[in-house]
């Protein structure tokens, strides 16, 4: 018999910096509420979901950026609310949200999901690890990108739960550009990755055609489902806050890289779909079996080296210290 998970991914429209967090959590309510009518059993709210995309403003002052912006506790007073329905419903979540976190004394801040069971427990806890932008202030910039400003690199690395009788992991936003963080869920036995994002229709660095950044984001979304054969749900947060656009296509990705199902606006939207989890079960079995298929002692260079460099075969190379003699980890044969 399959096993089944109706999952909806909650879209958000804008947060403005005027707005919140109590207005927040009142629309992520009314999401969960309706993707519950729909019968789902799990809901993948976006990345930071509770305020504006603050990354976008440079904010000297660290003590205003804690106030307005990150959790101290979660659930907190604002959003105890949305652990009581979802306790009500009895329906689990995926929550995105700024963590300030005491690690060994130490204030920490990080870019955090986690994953809630139907009970209102915490399952899981996840802190980005790919942050993108930059941390200097960029006056000239029309806007601002400076997670590695506000946030550290997540320091859980990538894991999977098991939740709701599937293997789920989890990952955040810029995570969906990189192949190796899919693939280290795939490894732990990933059947459901759920994402949250909130990504900008302009680029900050180049004039790149908005159609351009939302066919990167689908080519991703389908290429990372099907090549690590697990379903995918991405959910955004969008829209226009205080005048900057981020762009939605929120999906719902089957582990063939199939679109199953995708919002059409950018505001709040619920979309649904019944996930039939097993099957991924004939390409875990053969294209995509990993152990019969995967050659890791020709991966080597993807954990040894970090940027690019240009070592041809054909040009002998010093290899640095700590890299395999033989640099691309193959013998020198021609
Ligand atoms: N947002 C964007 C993302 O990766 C970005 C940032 C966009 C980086 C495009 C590079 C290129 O989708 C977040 N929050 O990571």
């Amino acid at each position: 018999m399959a096993r089944r998970v109706k999952i909806a991914a909650a879209q958000l429209g804008p947060l403005n910096r005027s707005d919140s967090r109590a207005a927040a959590v009142k629309r992520l309510i009314a999401l969960m509420r309706e993707a519950h009518a729909r019968g789902a059993r799990f809901v993948v709210f976006p990345e930071l979901a509770l305020t504006t995309f603050f990354p976008r403003w440079w904010i000297a002052d660290q003590d205003e950026v804690d106030r307005r912006y990150f959790e101290t506790a979660m659930p907190s007073p604002d959003t105890q609310a949305l652990f009581d329905e979802g306790r009500r419903l009895g329906i689990g979540y995926y929550l995105g949200y700024a963590e300030i976190a005491d690690v060994h004394g130490r204030l920490r801040r990080f870019n955090t999901a986690i994953l809630v069971g139907p009970d209102g427990s915490i399952v899981g806890k996840y802190r980005k690890v790919h942050l993108p932008g930059h941390a200097e202030h960029k006056p000239q910039a029309a806007f601002q990108h400076l997670e590695k400003k506000y946030f550290e690199v997540g320091d859980l690395g990538f894991r999977v739960w098991r939740y709701l009788d599937t293997i789920t992991g989890m990952l955040i936003c810029n995570d969906r550009r990189w192949p190796e963080a899919f693939r280290v869920l795939a490894l732990q036995g990933a059947e459901i990755v759920a994402l949250g994002f909130n990504t900008p229709t302009e680029n900050l660095h180049y004039p790149e055609p908005p159609a351009l950044r939302v066919h990167h984001h689908l080519i991703m979304a389908q290429s990372m489902a099907f090549q690590n054969a697990t379903w995918l749900v991405e959910t955004a947060k969008c829209g226009v806050e205080d005048g900057f656009r981020m762009f939605g296509h929120s999906l719902i990705v089957a582990p063939s890289g199939e679109i199953a199902a995708k919002s059409t606006t950018e505001d709040d939207e619920v979309i649904c779909f019944d996930c039939d989890i097993d099957l991924a079960q004939n390409l875990k079995r053969t294209m995509f079996d990993f152990a019969a298929h995967r050659r890791p002692e020709h991966y080597r260079l993807i954990v040894e080296r970090v940027g690019a460099e240009v070592t041809p075969a054909n040009e002998p190379r010093q290899p640095h210290a700590g890299e395999t003699a033989s640099g691309a980890g193959v013998s020198s044969r021609v």
